[in-house]
């Protein structure tokens, strides 16, 4: 056997290797320079409920500058129901603009990711969202339902959905079903939208949950439009809902900070997985 292989004959995985990925996450609140009881408490909430709202998160000037620098680029309706024919999206969001990137690598957000998933997890999603006035209540769903897996299980992915302006109960604020993260499969038809609770919270926070959770944006009976950004995050062996390694040029992945570049899937989950000519594709933006 190979001195780099991972498993023992008996399947187990190395006991060395066990060791640096345990080493790896007891470090991670500090590597990340974040509280680590408070990364306990917000694990705690998301565990008991699926999801939690993490106040205050992003400044002020960050969103002017989200909406100055994506503002053009949010242009088209939604061509489905799901997309919702009165909202506007951004997709390769990273390929147009990099004011978004400090929610992707957020330090709180690692940590919490850290906790949840395998080491090399990969952004899924990452989209501007703007929610215009008259629009419908989008179709419930839980963000990891396109994995063929029977629940209740383990996620396979999370996500945040950050505020951009003040989320109100009547302005489209993400409604999310407390606790349906426990569920089996159920038909989204016999769910009780009436049990759902908008994620009401001032702009500059965010709602993190986990992708078993039932939820969708909230209908917009309001004025004005409503601006969000939605990151979502997936295991190492998962298929990311956007395909980053085609979507954001070499140039620009370049141009990430280490994390992102990882998360983008410049990262291999050691020993098989992502690798490029049998190693890992990091170098890619090193050479
Ligand atoms: O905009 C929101 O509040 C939720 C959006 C969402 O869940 C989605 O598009 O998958």
């Amino acid at each position: 056997m190979s001195r780099r292989a991972y498993t023992n004959e008996d399947g187990t995985v190395r006991a060395e290797i066990v060791a640096e990925q345990e080493a790896r996450l007891a470090a991670s609140a500090q590597t990340h320079g974040v509280d680590a009881e408070h990364v306990e408490s917000l694990l705690a909430a998301v565990e008991e409920d699926g999801y939690v709202i993490i106040p205050k998160l992003i400044s002020d000037e960050l969103i002017e500058a989200i909406k100055r620098e994506a503002g053009p680029f949010l242009s088209f309706e939604g061509r489905t129901e799901f997309e919702g024919y009165k909202t506007r999206r951004i997709y390769s969001v990273i390929e147009k603009t990099l004011a978004c990137n400090p929610l992707v690598d957020h330090p709180l957000v690692l940590a919490l990711l850290d906790r949840l998933f395998m080491p090399n997890y990969l952004l899924s999603q990452l989209q501007v969202i703007e929610v215009m006035p008259g629009e419908v209540r989008q179709p419930l769903h839980h963000d990891d339902g396109f994995y063929p897996l029977a629940r209740p299980r383990k996620p396979i992915g999370a996500a945040l959905i950050w505020a951009l302006d003040d989320f109100t109960a009547d302005n489209g604020a993400t409604l999310v079903y407390p606790k349906s993260h426990r569920w089996g499969d159920v038909p989204s038809g016999e769910i009780d939208v009436s049990q759902m609770v908008p994620a009401v919270m001032p702009a500059g926070s965010a709602v993190f949950f986990v992708g078993t959770l039932w939820h969708c944006a909230g209908p917009n009976r309001s004025e004005r439009s409503r601006w969000a950004a939605t990151t979502q995050y997936c295991e190492p062996w998962a298929r990311q809902q956007e395909n980053y390694c085609l979507a954001i040029s070499r140039e620009r992945a370049k141009q990430c900070s280490e994390e992102i570049q990882s998360l983008l899937g410049y990262s291999m989950q050691f020993p098989f997985i992502g690798f490029v000519d049998g190693r890992d594709p990091k170098r890619l933006l090193r050479d």
